[in-house]
């Protein structure tokens, strides 16, 4: 406790030098720590193609400085993720961290951010307490309050009035099976299971099993992007589509970055989220054209995430002429700005997204899959945050 005590006083006075570098540099960095390995590499993957494009299409600018982007690989391992951000901030003076593939890993960041007085930009991890966990924490991905509340509101409007849900068993599915399940019984449905799956072990057959027993109308599931097309492989090995369970989901397990490969189990599911591939705006039709030429492979959520994250910390440094710390955060809250998944908020507030909800339909189009979307709700605000 001492010692880590010690370790935080150190990280505050290196921070004040690393303010009085900053200023006279004509060069800013941002850290980036990503699991561009393990098993949520592909998160990583996306964030990091994400950046790359968004730096070549901005020339690597911001507030009249080069700004230079080191990404790290902390292997979604928590203890490579603090001892990385507190590389960054106290070696590498950089002006912000980001990236943040997973909650745990975001939660562990959050007190080396608030005592190195650096900003934190969360681009992927979705759980709603995380912006509480540290003053310098601003999310540009989304929560899953927003996503599952959505869905909860749609699905007794059109004929499902029990079902069964699975989640991922950690912060995201905690509060992906919570939301759901309280605006679903606020809307007169029926709960028949609660089931968990470990957020490392990928086997569903036994809680699919259990599914199949209950015979809901339909199942709601949320798993972390990476794990949707083996669920939906065994969700159709086993049957349940067969059986009339209609699945329902938040826009993680049909990711864009699975979607493709999923087959035709995954045709008609219905599920909810910010970002589509599919997203019929002009800005989105060129960011996934111009994404498409640069990486061959399709954006999805996260990649969003990464790309509106760089943004709002250049728009943030052209505020602040390339100062980072109080400065940068302050000028980062209530930023306004036209994403490739629609208009974005940053609340000033919370310092939590603002966004649109869509509810998409997968649909095959020219041969491929795409969630298209066919429902919004506007500009949603986490229901997570009680203040
Ligand atoms: C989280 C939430 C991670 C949603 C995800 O994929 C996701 C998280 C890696 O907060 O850990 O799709």
């Amino acid at each position: 406790m001492l010692n880590r005590r010690l370790h935080l006083m150190a990280l505050a006075a290196a921070t004040l030098a690393a303010g009085a570098a900053q200023a006279q540099s004509d060069t800013v960095k941002i850290g980036v720590i990503l699991p561009m390995t393990g098993p949520s590499a592909s998160t990583g993957k996306q964030i990091d193609a994400a950046i790359k494009l968004f730096m070549a299409q901005s020339g690597g600018k911001a507030g009249g400085k080069k700004v230079e982007v080191i990404v790290k690989d902390d292997n979604g391992t928590a203890n490579l993720t603090a001892r990385m951000a507190q590389e960054l901030i106290v070696n590498d003076k950089v002006v912000a961290i980001a990236g943040f593939g997973l909650t745990p890993l975001a939660l562990t960041a959050a007190p080396i951010a608030t005592q190195g007085k650096t900003p934190m930009v969360v681009m992927a991890a979705a759980t709603s307490a995380i912006t509480e966990a540290s003053p310098y924490i601003v999310r540009t991905s989304f929560t899953l309050p927003q996503a599952a509340v959505s869905i909860a509101e749609w699905a007794p409007k059109h004929g499902i009035k029990k079902v069964a849900t699975l989640v991922a068993d950690y912060g995201p599915g905690n509060d992906a099976e919570k939301f759901f399940v309280d605006r679903f019984l606020l809307n007169g449905g029926q709960v028949l299971e609660k089931l968990r799956t470990p957020l490392r072990g990928a086997d569903f057959a036994p809680v699919l099993q259990k599914v199949r027993d209950a015979k809901p109308d339909a199942l709601f599931v949320f798993l972390p992007s990476g794990q949707g097309a083996q669920f939906m492989k065994q969700f159709g090995e086993r049957g349940l589509d067969k059986a009339g369970i209609k699945l329902i989901a938040t826009g993680d397990v049909t990711d864009d970055d699975q979607l493709n490969d999923m087959g035709d189990v995954a045709l008609g599911v219905v599920n909810s989220h910010h970002y589509s591939a599919a997203h019929p705006s002009a800005m989105n039709k060129k960011f996934v054209a111009d994404f498409e030429a640069m990486n061959k492979f399709r954006p999805n959520f996260m990649a969003v995430g990464g790309y509106d994250g760089m943004r709002l910390i250049f728009k943030g440094l052209d505020a602040t002429k390339g100062a980072g710390g109080d400065a940068l955060l302050a000028a980062m809250k209530g930023q306004l700005f036209e994403s490739p998944r629609g208009q974005i908020l940053i609340d000033a507030q919370t310092r939590d997204i603002v966004q649109d909800i869509y509810i998409r339909k997968v649909e095959k189009k020219d041969g491929q899959l795409w969630n298209i979307e066919f429902d919004v709700q506007k500009a949603v605000k986490d229901p997570g945050k009680t203040k």
